[in-house]
Order: C-alpha cells, then structure tokens, then sequence
C-alpha cells in the first residue's frame, strides 16, 4: 500500500537548552568523581526519559533535601531551589552542586537586588511550579507577591505602590507575559522591570520558531513532559498562533493517530528538556505511515553554552 504524503516541518530551535545541557552534564559528572549514590533534589529537569537514564547510572531523585543522607552528594535542579535549601546542605555539612540554571540564578540575584534597595518584590509565575518557589525562596516567607494572571493585577497589595519591581518565571508564554507586565505598569506607574527580561533566550525562540510554524500545519505536537512549564506554553502558542490540533506528547506511543487522520501537514518541536532521541523517535514514527518531506522552520541559532561548577571541573 502506498503511503499518504505528509510534509513534516521541524520547528529550529526546539529540544534542550544550555541550562539543561549543563544540568544533565552535572549529574553524570558528579557520579563519575564522586561514584553512586548521588542525590539529586527534584527531577534534575522535567523530563522522564532523562530522569530514568541519569537513575540507570546511578542518580537517585528525591523531593526534599531531608531525604538525602549527609554523607552522599546532592544535586539541585535546573529549576532553582529557595536560600534555604543550600543553606541546610552546608549547615549539614553535606558535598552538594547546585544545578540551578545560571539564567535561573540571575533572576535571584536581581530579586535580592530589588529588596536590598529596599524595593517589594512581585513575581509572575506559576503557583507552585519549582522554580517559582526557588526564587520566592531567595527572600523572606511573604515578602514576594506572586501574580499568575493579568486578572491577579488588580486584586495585588503592596506595601508602597513607589517601591516595587517585579521579576518573572523563565519559561513562561512571551505574549501573556507582556501582558501582566502592561497591566501591572498601568496599576504601578513606578514598577521597576528587570533590564532585559527574565524570560530566557530558549523560552523565547522556541515560541517563534512555533508561531511561524503553526499556520503551515493541519496539526502539531510537542515532546515534552506534562509538568514541563516551557513545553506546555509551546503547546498553547501553536494553538493561538493558528494551529487548531496542537497536542503535547511524552514520545510516539502518546501519539493519537485517529486524531490526525487525514492531515497533510505536521509541525513538530520540543520543549528545553525533551531529549533529540524523543524527537527522532517521533518522526521516525510518521515516516512508517507516511511519505514524509522533512522542512525545518528556523528562526533563530543558538549558540549558548554554560561551564559546570569548578568543583566537577577538579579531579577527585
Ligand atoms: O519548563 P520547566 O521550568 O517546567 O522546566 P523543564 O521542563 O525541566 O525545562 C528546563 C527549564 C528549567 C529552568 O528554567
Ligand atoms: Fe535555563 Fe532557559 Fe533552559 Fe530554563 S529554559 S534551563 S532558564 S536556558
């Protein structure tokens, strides 16, 4: 039987990030200077296959840091942890290696910032998404407001309209964000906005790389991890930006084929954590049902890259 033809257009940039790179790098480093058990606090990124590759080697992933023992190394997420959190692996006088994604520690750093000048600080982010709990966490319990949506803006206290600024989760939708942001400088005249923002070079591009992609496509899907923030958020640009069936999908056994019967596009991306190899399993799946032509939609080159910590560079 001939096959249908499918033209299958790959999203540039898509898949993992410099943050997500070095994070993975960090674990498998550090089990190789320091042997397993090491510890790592939360999914080291969101992303099973990963998670399940690095726990082979000999990663052992737990919530809390009151989980790990003192004397094995602990990893912190790309995600970011709150002060305290280093602050009880040194009081224990544990070996750990933070994780936490240099563009993630750069939004701490300006919320520290902000208070130090004697600012309130506004975060836009996701309630309960660890890495808003990370940067919440770099200052006191309370003194950071969170808003999630534009509606939160109007119901927001603050201690001084004069003295706020605000800084944002990385990975969030570029157009929503412009959007609280505008509401909260309506609200707020004198808000004070990080210089360039938070919101990082890899959110940013793979949501581009999906709005030129999404009108060209009868359907689309994104690998990544359900609590992925950065993969979801790809999953609602393509939506908005035209494609009606826009659908997350962990890897090809997830795909709905009935659902795109008859489709002769297809556009396909990945979230900042979802590994090549899921990507490749993807469309090598289309390719056994359909006469695929592969087109890639590039939009931007990415050339980031993040050292590890010096302690992983040192030999044993
Ligand atoms: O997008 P999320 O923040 O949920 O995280 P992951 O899917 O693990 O992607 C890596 C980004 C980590 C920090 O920005
Ligand atoms: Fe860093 Fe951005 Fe990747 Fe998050 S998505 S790990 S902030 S580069």
């Amino acid at each position: 039987m001939t096959k249908p033809p499918l033209t299958l257009y790959l999203a540039a940039p898509r898949g993992f990030c410099a943050g997500v790179d070095r994070a993975i790098k960090i674990v498998e480093m550090a089990i190789q200077k320091w042997g397993a058990p090491v510890y790592v606090r939360h999914e080291i990124v969101h992303n099973k296959f990963v998670v399940d590759a690095l726990r082979d080697q000999g990663a052992v992933f737990v919530e809390e840091l009151d989980d790990c023992p003192d004397d094995r190394p602990v990893i912190f997420s790309a995600h970011g942890v709150p002060k305290a959190v280093p602050a009880a692996a040194a009081k224990r006088e544990m070996i750990y290696v933070d994780a936490t994604c240099p563009l993630v520690s750069k939004v701490h750093i300006e919320a520290q910032r902000h208070a130090d000048n004697g600012l309130q600080m506004i975060m836009i982010g996701h309630e309960g998404h660890p890495e808003t709990i990370g940067t919440m966490g770099q200052l006191p319990e309370g003194e950071v407001l969170l808003v999630e949506a534009v509606e939160d803006v109007a119901t927001v206290q603050v201690r001084d309209s004069a003295r706020l600024a605000f800084v944002t989760q990385t990975t969030l939708s570029v157009d929503d964000t412009a959007d609280i942001v505008a509401a909260l400088q309506a609200r707020f005249p004198a808000i004070i906005g990080p210089h360039k923002e938070d919101i990082c070079y890899a959110t940013t591009n793979r949501q581009e790389a999906v709005k030129a992609m999404a009108p060209k496509c009868d359907a689309m899907l994104v690998v990544g991890a359900p609590n992925s923030s950065n993969s979801r958020r790809l999953v609602e640009v393509g939506a908005r930006a035209g494609c009606s069936y826009s659908q997350l999908v962990q890897r090809a056994s997830d795909i709905d084929w009935r659902a795109l019967d008859g489709i002769r596009s297809m556009g396909i991306t990945a979230g900042a954590s979802a590994p090549e190899v899921l990507i490749n399993e993807v469309i090598d799946a289309f390719r056994a049902r359909y006469d695929v032509t592969v087109e890639m939609v590039e939009t931007a080159k990415e050339n980031v890259e993040f050292k590890v910590p010096r302690v992983l560079r040192e030999p044993a």
